[in-house]
């Protein structure tokens, strides 16, 4: 098979990246290990930037999110038992988020895709990136007890964290920065309706508790658990009994709870590799760095990523211009290092650590009174979560 940009992975990034392609004619393939019936059945992010917005119009998938999707204008943030609201669009000027799943991302890029008959090789096995120091990478599965060969003249690494693409890089080609955080999230999804219209990020002595939810009727919820904490030793029960000790007392008396439709446990990292392109190979999204989902931006900067290679590409094989691939990196890295500290930086005020202490935690509470009295700290908490502008030199 041949084709012009060969994908690896289709989870979001590599799924959107693909629809941009083809709307502006360049062919591509995308190769993914798992079924699509498990892509879309990982629940993982709720809020998009209006950057992640305007791409998925651009892309053409854009309407269901325009009907269904929730625009939010402020959070609430929650600290010794009382909530208080940054209004982001006051602050920002205008700008606003929009709650709608990520599942909901996957799903209409997927749609797309079909629709449009392009090719998607899911259940690919053994997948392997090759060559692409030089002019003619290939990449090469397995799939039906037979290996198949891809020829391209790019490859995207979409794969997220776990991928090949990053791992094929020989190590003294690239630099990794790394903190893993000493707790995990667990998360709820249930069907009954959010405890509030906006979201609430709560400190509390016993940990970070964080009130989403992906529509009217449907509400996801996360504790601050510990890295060694297990799924099956929480009860729903015991879940909402935790949850309902770290909100303030009129939110813990309004939660409507249910039966759980999912529950997990997520473990917290920041991560960053440097640099974003090898050659003619390209990393995407959590391929190349991974945010704590304090701040929820992770997917919102694969999207960056993909917007920056989309235009790069495109700009190759239409004005025959390697200027965007040649940025492609720089850019990248200078919006993910922004979001990297942004959510670090949330992560450690919101956070019980194992060292926080009872000095600790009278600091953290002291920065979040601030930050909410503060005109200036708002607006630069507003700026960050509403999402930064893309860098374009
Ligand atoms: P993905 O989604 O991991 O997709 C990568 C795809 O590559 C496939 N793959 C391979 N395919 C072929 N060959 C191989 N060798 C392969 N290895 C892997 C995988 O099967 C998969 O289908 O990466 P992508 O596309 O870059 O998208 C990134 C986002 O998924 C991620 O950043 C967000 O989910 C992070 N995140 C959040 N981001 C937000 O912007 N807002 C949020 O509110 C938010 N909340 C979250 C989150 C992530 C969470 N978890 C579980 C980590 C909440 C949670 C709990
Ligand atoms: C979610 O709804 O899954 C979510 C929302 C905001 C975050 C992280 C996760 O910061």
């Amino acid at each position: 098979m041949r084709t012009q940009v060969a994908i690896i992975g289709a989870g979001p990034s590599g799924l959107l990246l693909g629809q941009l392609l083809h709307k502006a004619g360049v062919d591509a393939v995308i190769v993914e290990r798992k079924s699509a019936d498990y892509v879309l059945g990982r629940i993982r992010a709720g809020v998009l930037e209006q950057i992640t917005m305007d791409l998925l119009d651009e892309a053409g998938v854009g309407a269901r999110m325009h009907v269904e999707g929730l625009i939010h204008d402020g959070i609430n943030l929650l600290f010794k038992g009382q909530r208080h609201r940054i209004d982001m669009r006051e602050l920002t000027g205008g700008s606003k988020v929009m709650v709608y799943g990520q599942t909901e991302v996957t799903h209409d890029l997927m749609n797309a895709r079909q629709a449009a008959g392009l090719t998607t090789v899911y259940e690919a096995g053994n997948v392997s990136v090759h060559d692409f120091d030089g002019a003619r990478p290939t990449v090469r599965y397995e799939k039906d007890g037979q290996t198949h060969e891809i020829e391209c003249d790019f490859i995207a690494g979409c794969d997220g964290y776990h991928g090949v693409s990053r791992a094929s890089v020989p190590a003294s080609a690239l630099r990794t920065y790394e903190k893993v955080y000493p707790f995990g999230w667990l998360g709820i999804m249930v069907d009954a309706p959010p405890v509030a219209h906006e979201l609430i990020y709560a400190n509390s002595q016993r940990g970070f508790a964080l009130c989403s939810m992906r529509s009217t009727h449907r509400s996801r919820y996360y504790l601050q658990c510990s890295m060694d904490e297990k799924v099956a030793n929480w009860s729903d029960e015991a879940f909402w009994n935790e949850l309902r000790l770290r909100l303030d007392p009129e939110a813990a008396e309004h939660l409507v709870t249910g039966p759980s439709i999912e529950k997990s446990i997520a473990p917290l990292r920041s991560f960053v590799a440097e640099p974003m392109r090898f050659g003619r190979l390209f990393l995407a999204g959590d391929a190349a760095h991974i945010v704590p989902p304090t701040g929820a931006k992770g997917l919102n900067l694969a999207t960056s990523d993909v917007s920056y290679l989309s235009k790069a590409l495109i700009e190759f094989y239409k004005e025959k211009s390697s200027v965007g691939i040649d940025h492609y990196s720089d850019h990248c890295l200078r919006r993910v290092w922004k979001a990297a500290r942004f959510s670090w930086w949330f992560t450690s005020l919101m956070h019980k650590f194992p060292d926080t202490g009872e000095f600790g935690q009278k600091i953290q509470e002291a920065e979040l009174d601030y930050l909410v009295h503060s005109r200036a700290a708002s607006t630069a908490l507003a700026e960050n979560y509403v999402g930064l502008p893309m860098e374009t030199n």
